[in-house]
């Protein structure tokens, strides 16, 4: 069975689910488009109008990360990436929603900075959850808890997450913002994105730069 992934190049959400297919064997070809500008494609796939969308072969259109990655799981059990003990999968899903709750609140501070006078409350009530969700994770890794399976879906948000804080502000995307600074300062999470970024689903799908005005979306 061969998927489309509509998806934008920066995109960590788009990333987590070709991780997540390529981890699975599942063959996919990518249609890069720009879900906030004119013209694009994403509407039609999706009512929520936003990136990624997983068409399958015979056209269903299946939307929103997390719940693209459950019907992954579902539809694709082998090879797994939840641990089947209800424990571990518990843990891992819990990783998991930590890594895109992070990921979530540094867009809203990424999109607040395009605004033409950002809300500096918001800015701190974000930025406390991000140092938060950040310190957290630290600690879950740091007592290695990391059940058997070599990645599981908790890592795929993890790192996709940690990546991206990086790549927004090389990119130009985003400011240079303290709180999104992670690496060598969170050794257990720096550790886990050496080791998965040079897996070959991990490496392949690195963001890389799209040209796009975020300013515009909000101005
Ligand atoms: N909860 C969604 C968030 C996806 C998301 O924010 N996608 C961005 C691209 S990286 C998008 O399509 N933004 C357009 C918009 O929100 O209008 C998911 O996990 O799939």
């Amino acid at each position: 069975m061969a998927f489309t992934l509509i998806n934008a190049r920066p995109s960590p959400y788009g990333r987590k689910v070709a991780i997540a297919l390529q981890e699975k064997g599942l063959e996919y070809e990518v249609v890069y488009d720009r879900p906030w500008n004119e013209g694009s494609c994403t509407p039609d796939y999706s009512p929520l109008e936003q990136l990624p969308i997983l068409v399958s072969e015979e056209g269903e259109k299946i939307y929103d990360s997390p719940y693209i990655l459950e019907w992954l799981e579902t539809r694709f059990p082998q090879p797994p990436l939840l641990p089947e003990p209800v424990d571990a999968r518990l843990e891992a899903r819990k990783r998991q929603m930590l890594g895109e709750r992070l990921l979530d609140f540094a867009g809203l501070v990424i999109f607040e900075a395009q605004r033409p006078v950002p809300s500096e409350p918001w800015i701190e009530r974000q930025t406390r959850k991000i140092y938060g969700a950040l310190a957290e994770l630290e600690r879950i890794y740091a007592s290695g808890v990391r059940p058997g399976l070599e990645v599981d879906l908790g890592d795929i948000a993890v790192v996709t997450t940690l990546d991206l804080l990086e790549f927004v502000v090389a990119d130009g995307i985003s400011p240079d913002v303290e709180a999104f600074r992670w690496r060598g300062i969170h050794r257990a999470l720096t550790a886990l994105v050496e080791q998965l970024d040079q897996r070959a689903s991990f490496a392949s799908t690195m963001p890389q730069h799209m040209e796009f005005s975020l300013a515009e979306t909000v101005a």
